[in-house]
């Protein structure tokens, strides 16, 4: 455990990073919604403010508390963070509602692009003496008729032993527990890494203070986020849990699937755990 990490990681600051993030990779992005589309989909959601409004009798006190809430949410920075624990998992779910391959499942406020390429059997990069249970995470990537997918990239990110991801929270080495891992002719790959600790959303900010006052937990379970692709592919944004793991089955960010559920087993003569996981992606 390094205590002073934790001190320092604070809601505003991984907050000022998930919004700067999401800016460069909307730069990047194109966005094409036509004015009837924006009409009808403003006006359904504030036609169902108003209902909430009238049904609860909602006061000009309550008003005022909103407002000024959804003014720090801005301040701090944690919209990213509030619409992907409290909206994506839905957006992700009609986005993927007719795939046939491996379940996917949100990509939250954390990802990176351009991570350090690995080779197909790689260590990812991590402190000398990183916190956590070893993990060897290994599997193929295979199309949906099976064909095995030469071409395979698998990249993965996840928290630290505190919960703590790399380029979100202070004093962790730029790439920590980050990595873009090249499948073989194959499409198989073995990551060692180490196991992630839950995640709990920071208490100090506007999500934090919204939970509190909702009486809501603040936690995420430990997982793995992974962006699976080949060519000829469409890639798969996916994160994967452990079985029996706190917050399993009561995750704040509603983004766990029985599918993607790891219950990886003691490395036979060796330390730490190991776990199989094949990835099959729809043809693009
Ligand atoms: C995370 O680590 C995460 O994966 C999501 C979805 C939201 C907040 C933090
Ligand atoms: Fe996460």
């Amino acid at each position: 455990m390094t205590d002073t990490t934790i001190e320092q990681a604070t809601a505003a600051a991984s907050g000022a990073a998930a919004t700067e993030q999401f800016r460069t990779k909307q730069r990047t992005a194109t966005a094409d919604v036509d004015t009837k589309r924006v009409d009808t989909l403003v006006s359904e959601l504030l036609a169902a403010a108003h209902d909430i409004i009238r049904r609860h009798k909602v006061t000009y006190a309550e008003y005022d508390v909103l407002k000024s809430w959804l003014i720090q949410v801005g301040a701090d920075g944690e919209w990213p963070l509030f619409l992907d624990v409290w909206l994506e998992h839905v957006v992700e779910e009609v986005a993927n509602e007719n795939r046939e391959g491996s379940k996917g499942t949100i990509e939250g406020p954390y990802y990176v692009p351009g991570a350090p390429r690995t080779p197909t059997e790689a260590t990812l990069p991590m402190r000398e003496n990183e916190g956590g249970i070893p993990l060897l995470f290994q599997g193929q990537v295979r199309s949906v008729d099976g064909t095995p997918l030469a071409g395979a990239m698998v990249e993965i990110w996840h928290a630290d032993d505190d919960g703590l991801y790399s380029q979100f929270a202070p004093g962790l080495p730029e790439w920590n527990l980050r990595g873009t891992v090249v499948g073989d002719e194959q499409g198989n790959f073995r990551i060692h890494t180490v196991q992630p600790a839950p995640y709990q959303i920071p208490t100090d900010g506007s999500c934090g203070r919204l939970i509190s006052a909702a009486g809501w937990h603040a936690w995420r379970p430990a997982h793995l986020h992974l962006k699976v692709s080949a060519p000829g592919h469409h890639l798969i944004t996916t994160q994967l849990y452990f079985k029996g793991g706190e917050h399993v089955t009561d995750d704040i960010a509603s983004a766990v699937k029985p599918e993607l559920i790891l219950d990886p087993a003691p490395v036979a003569g060796g330390s730490g755990r190991e776990v199989t996981y094949d990835f099959v992606l729809d043809k693009a």
